[in-house]
């Protein structure tokens, strides 16, 4: 192990944070499982840094090579070309919509990605990474092509389910090499392939198996001792175990392809770099532009030991950036490991797989085009079933019911509460701060809450229980709204006006604290609170029970949000699966 690489850097508190976000392919629009999957957590994650006034960045990009992308410009009968340029920005759309705040979003198919991914295969090279072998390999006749990937399927020699890709099998989540398929048939034209040799560059994964061994163990078990947040997922560990105790590979590292980033090499035309070699480098390349943009040195955070390095992902590109990623980085030799990766399991929709091709999908785009009320609702939702352990499901009358019997019940009602009786009692200024010995035991029991919250929810960020930590800051407002209903000021305030003050002061600071602290869940609303109640400006680090001034004037405050009926539920229900639009 080099000096980078040493254990050290995983217990060390990083100096800064580069996130990445699995790059989506340019195929298709965003679905509600890519956003609970891979953004929406990584999003909630950079929002509680940035307010904790943590040095922090956070790359994304589109993922425009492989066959996802050359198979769909064949079924639409159209170029590669014109399907990445397309969903490239139908992509961000979503991104935007949902607020995902990257702070760059980068493409695979420039110029800039590709001599960046050519020059670090010629790294590898140089350093004697790959092996090159002529082999026979699965031919198309018809199509004149190379099958590998998803050209090609077959029975999964693992678990024999049907259609198992020749990268993946999706039933067992094996790994597969096309030649390993059963029964195997081209997906261009269905016919039978032939065997016909051709040059591969091989990355011999089985060279690499002890110090990942290590490296995986070290995420498991140093980060356990030392603090939970560097302690990986089970599951996640539990996957590249499996991988490495069933021995690993070698795997091809190119492709006989024109759509992709050519091989850098001499008498290597019409091949191309395998999309699992060039997409993660994306994320370097992302990094280069961002820093270019921002006047920063890109080494500071992929080559500096003070630096972690953390991917948010979903389950099934688990190996890719747990295995081979690592491997490609250590092999180069001057990159730091991730240090986390987060993984999601999947999320399921009204009983069933989320399907593009039988249009089995909540699209965000157009969900939002055909709702109103922001971005916040769908955050939530999304954030309260995140499948962080174990898979989940989305359906719309869990939808309806968390937004009528919590975010409309619960947080919308107690914030209306607050403004409404400070307006009648005070025309809207934050009563002064009481003396401290007007306090009785309620009102230090809520004060007690302000004092934790902000470092509560902040761990449970920290450790990527995004559940729960949602649920932790909704019980805030939850507990606002049971001192309420306690201490019933509207019954004190014709006989007790100077304790009404206090109940009305203490209230005021349980909505400002909610303006900062639901702000990594539901922006939009954690804004409008913000400005409301006069804290916008203020951070992480300010939330506490004295976070709103006294004699703050409040400002309007639209209603946050709007109960759904049973006309949307079932209207949302009946565009599933209909494939006219
Ligand atoms: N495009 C795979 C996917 O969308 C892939 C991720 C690349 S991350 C470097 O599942
Ligand atoms: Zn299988």
């Amino acid at each position: 192990m080099n000096k980078l690489q040493s254990t050290t850097q995983l217990i060390r508190t990083p100096k800064r944070r580069l996130i990445t976000s699995a790059l989506p392919y340019a195929n298709g629009p965003i679905h509600v499982g890519h956003m609970a999957g891979a953004y929406l957590p990584a999003d909630i994650y950079v929002r509680y840094l940035r307010s904790a006034g943590e040095e922090v960045l956070w790359v994304c990009g589109s993922d425009e090579h492989g066959a996802a992308i050359t198979l769909r410009a064949k079924i639409d009968g159209t170029t590669p070309r014109e399907i990445v340029d397309k969903y490239h920005v139908e992509m961000q759309r979503a991104f935007k919509g949902l607020d995902i705040s990257f702070d760059h979003y980068s493409r695979t198919s420039s110029e800039k990605h590709h001599k960046v991914a050519q020059d670090f295969f010629l790294k590898l090279l140089e350093n004697d990474s790959f092996e090159v072998k002529t082999q026979k390999q699965y031919f198309d006749e018809e199509a004149d092509q190379f099958l590998a990937d998803r050209y090609i399927t077959g029975t999964c020699p693992k678990c024999h389910a049907d259609e198992a890709f020749g990268d993946q099998c999706e039933k067992c989540g094996s790994t597969l090499s096309p030649t390993e398929l059963i029964n195997p048939k081209s997906t261009l034209s269905g016919a039978k392939p032939v065997l016909k040799p051709t040059t591969l560059w091989y990355l011999p994964m089985g060279r690499h198996e002890e110090w990942l061994k290590d490296y995986i163990e070290n995420g498991m078990l140093k980060g356990k001792a030392h603090h939970d947040a560097k302690a990986w997922k089970s599951h996640v560990v539990g996957q590249c175990k499996s991988w490495i105790d069933g021995g690993l590979q070698s795997r091809a590292m190119t492709r006989d392809l024109n759509w992709g980033v050519p091989v850098p090499v001499e008498g290597a035309d019409g091949k191309v770099l395998y999309v699992w070699l060039d997409a993660p480098l994306g994320y370097i390349t992302a990094t280069i532009e961002w820093a270019e943009k921002n006047g920063q040195d890109w080494r500071n955070w992929w080559q500096n030991a003070d630096t972690e390095l953390l991917h948010f992902i979903g389950k099934d590109n688990i190996v890719f950036h747990c295995i081979i990623f690592p491997i490609l980085l250590k092999q180069h030799g001057d990159f730091i490991l991730p240090h986390q990766v987060p993984a999601n399991e999947f999320m399921n929709l009204e009983g069933d797989k989320i399907s593009t091709s039988r249009n089995w999908a909540v699209w965000i785009s157009e969900f939002l085009e055909n709702n109103p009320s922001g971005s916040d609702p769908m955050r939530y939702v999304l954030t309260s079933i995140m499948p962080e352990q174990r898979d989940s499901e989305f359906t719309w009358n869990d939808y309806r019911d968390r937004i009528n019997n919590e975010l409309a019940d619960v947080l919308g009602n107690f914030v209306n509460r607050v403004l409404v009786l400070t307006r009648k009692y005070y025309d809207g200024v934050v009563p002064c701060a009481p003396k401290k010995d007007a306090l009785t035991d309620v009102d230090k029991s809520l004060i007690a809450v302000l004092e934790v919250a902000g470092e509560g929810i902040g761990d449970l960020i920290l450790r990527h229980r995004y559940r729960d930590a949602q649920l932790e800051a909704m019980n805030v407002a939850r507990r606002g709204n049971k001192y309420l209903t306690e201490v019933e000021p509207w019954k004190l305030q014709k006989n007790d006006p100077e304790r009404v003050r206090t109940i009305m002061h203490l209230a005021c600071q349980v909505v400002g604290n909610l303006g900062i602290v639901l702000e990594p869940f539901l922006p939009q609303t954690a804004s409008k609170i913000s400005v409301s109640f006069g804290v916008e400006g203020s951070t992480w680090k300010d939330v506490s029970p004295t976070i709103v001034n006294d004699e703050t004037i409040l400002g309007d405050l639209p209603i946050l949000f709007t109960k759904i009926d049973e006309e949307t539920v079932e209207a949302e229900k009946a565009k599933l699966g209909n494939k006219g639009g």
